[in-house]
This record gives C-alpha cells, sequence and structure tokens, in this order.
C-alpha cells in the first residue's frame, strides 16, 4: 500500500476555501493574492539567481535570451506590476521604485476595487551577501468610484483601512505570509510543485518574548526613552526565563518574520539627524503593523498606533516599533518616562 503524501493546502486551494466560507465574496481578493503569489515565484527565481549575476552578465548587460539584465529590485517591481495589471482585481499600484502611482486605467481594471502598495525588494542592498530580502505589501479597497480610473486618494488611506497585507521572504525557503482581518497564515514554496503550500496556518506572535531587534550603531542618536529601554534589554531576564539577546539583520521583512514566530520586538526608531526614521510608512510600516496586529501584536511610532496614522504621501516615513504585546507594552512604559 502507497502511502499518498499528507495533503496540504496550496496558497489557491486555500484562497478558494476562503471563498466558499463566503460566499458572497466577489473572489477580487483571492485572486489578488494568487496574482501576487505568481509574481513572488517569478522573483525567487531572479533573488536566487542573484549570485551568479557576475557569471550570466551584469545588471544593465544583455543576458543570453538577449534581454536586458535588470537591477533585480527593478525586476521585482516590474513583475509585480505587470502580474497586477493583467489581474482582474487591482485597479492600480504604489511602489517604492516609482515616484508616482501607476493607474491601470483599463475597463476591467477600473472596475477593480483593490489598490496594491508595495516594495518590491526590500533589504535588496543585501543581496549581494546573500542574506534574505522580502517584498512587502499591502490591500486597500478604493475609495473612488468603480468604473472610473482609480486615483491618488485611493492609496492616500490611514492603514486601519487595509483589507489585507503581507510578505514574501526569500531566504533559506521562500514564504508568504499575509493577514486578512480573519487571520494570518503562511505558505511555503515548494519548488518540487511549484506552488506555496500552507505551512504555518493562524499565525499568532507570542505575548512576550527574549528577542530585541534594533540598530546599535545608531544608539546615540536615539531619544533617551529609547536609550533606556535598550539599556534594560541589556539588563533584564525576560519574563520567559533567560536574559534578552540581540538578533538585528538589517533586512526588516527577516527581522520581523524571526520576532513574528517567536516573539520578540523591531525597532527603527526616529533619530537626531532623521527624526521620522527610515521606514516608509505606506509599504513598510503599515503592512507589518496589519499583519502584527491581526497575530495578537502591536506597532506604533512611540506615541501612535502605526494604523492609527494619517498619512500626507505615497512615501513618508515614520518611527517603527513592533512586536510582541508585551514587549511593546514595556517599551512604551519606558517611552513615557
Ligand atoms: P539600517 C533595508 O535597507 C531596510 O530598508 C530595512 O529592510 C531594514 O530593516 C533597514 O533598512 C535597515 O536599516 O539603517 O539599520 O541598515
Amino acid at each position: 500500500m502507497t502511502t499518498i503524501n499528507r495533503q496540504v493546502l496550496t496558497l489557491d486551494e486555500f484562497t478558494i476555501q476562503q471563498l466558499r466560507i463566503f460566499p458572497r465574496a466577489t473572489g477580487e481578493l483571492s485572486n489578488l493574492l494568487r496574482d501576487i503569489g505568481l509574481a513572488a515565484k517569478r522573483i525567487n527565481v531572479e533573488v536566487n539567481k542573484a549570485g551568479l549575476v557576475d557569471i550570466l552578465g551584469d545588471y544593465g548587460s544583455i543576458n543570453v535570451q538577449g534581454e536586458e539584465v535588470k537591477k533585480l529590485d527593478v525586476f521585482a517591481n516590474n513583475q509585480l506590476v505587470g502580474v497586477l495589471r493583467h489581474g482582474i482585481s487591482c485597479a492600480g499600484v504604489g511602489s517604492e521604485e516609482l515616484d508616482e502611482i501607476v493607474v491601470f486605467n483599463d475597463v476591467v481594471s477600473n472596475q477593480s476595487k483593490y489598490i496594491v502598495l508595495f516594495d518590491p525588494l526590500d533589504g535588496s542592498s543585501n543581496i549581494d551577501v546573500n542574506v534574505s530580502i522580502g517584498t512587502i505589501f499591502s490591500v486597500y479597497r478604493r475609495k473612488s468610484e468603480l468604473g472610473a480610473p482609480c486615483r491618488k486618494e485611493d492609496f492616500i488611506q490611514a492603514g486601519i483601512n487595509q483589507v489585507a497585507a503581507g510578505y514574501i521572504i526569500y531566504g533559506s525557503s521562500t514564504m508568504m505570509v499575509y493577514a486578512t482581518r480573519r487571520g494570518v497564515n503562511g505558505f511555503t514554496l515548494d519548488p518540487s510543485i511549484g506552488e506555496f503550500c500552507l505551512s504555518h496556518p493562524d499565525i499568532k506572535c507570542p505575548e512576550l518574548g527574549k528577542i530585541y531587534s534594533v540598530n546599535h550603531g545608531n544608539f546615540f542618536q536615539y531619544d533617551e526613552g529609547v536609550r533606556n529601554y535598550i539599556t534594560n534589554c541589556q539588563k533584564k531576564t525576560s519574563e520567559t526565563g533567560g536574559p534578552y539577546t540581540q538578533r538585528y539583520i538589517g533586512s526588516m521583512v527577516s527581522d520581523v518574520h524571526r520576532n513574528l514566530i517567536k516573539g520578540g520586538i523591531f525597532m527603527y526608531p526616529g533619530m537626531s539627524d532623521m527624526p521620522e526614521g527610515k521606514l516608509r510608512l505606506m509599504y513598510e510600516c503599515n503592512p507589518f503593523a496589519f499583519l502584527l496586529e491581526v497575530a495578537g501584536g502591536k506597532a506604533t511610532n512611540g506615541k501612535t498606533r502605526i494604523l492609527d496614522l494619517e498619512p500626507a504621501g505615497l512615501h513618508e516615513r515614520s518611527p517603527f516599533f513592533a512586536g510582541s504585546k508585551g514587549m511593546m507594552e514595556e517599551l512604551e512604559s519606558f517611552l513615557k518616562k
């Protein structure tokens, strides 16, 4: 009797299963998430070859297929724009790579009720040292009327309005993790079948943790409350036993993913010469804040809940503190002093 492989749900099967639970759903969001998964699979192929670029030809050169080899973040951006433009669920996109929004403005796209913001390849400076990097995305329902092209105000919305948000981490394995209001689920790419398979159902961020993530190189540029909290992390044993440990990869997707799974706090504070910090509100802070809150964590700018911040533009920055609820509350007690 041959044993049949344990049946695991693929991303497609999972999103369709969710549709069966909500018969009134149009399926647009499920289609959109599958489109992002398709773009991620194509990006994954190129990211995995990154080390070979010198062999295959430098960026900007012409490869054996006669195509120009693009910088990976430009390639990733083009994959996401292309798949979403040719899908049936997205009216337009905003990208870390593009100054302005891209309005798809065709009959089908204009009828689509969603818009997507993304950082196509966050941490791409880590590629040439083979550190894990990622794609971060954020989905909103448009505010403008269906049938007309989407507009800038469809993109400038507070994070609390997000319908879905998530990331793909191109690491030792490639995972797509996304949240809707129903929960956070993680899918690991099975290269043998080329499908994302449900590997981490209903992810919850542990309420307490032992990991704190921050760039110590900027320590003396942080506010006093932040410095006092970091010093506290170095002194105290965590409630979960043992001293805190410092883990910082310098790739947001990798650092936040680890802390989501294991428990921990990630900080990119404002600094004396960059009071708003480095991370972008619309396509780095908001998606992770939404996902972490659905998973039971918290995310603030040090004063205000990230999801309550009213953005003024596509590319504004925000200080970012996020992770385990208990650790965030401990941080807040230091920031209030
Ligand atoms: P620093 C990568 O460039 C990035 O945008 C995030 O992925 C990462 O968390 C942060 O910058 C690291 O910045 O200043 O600590 O190198």
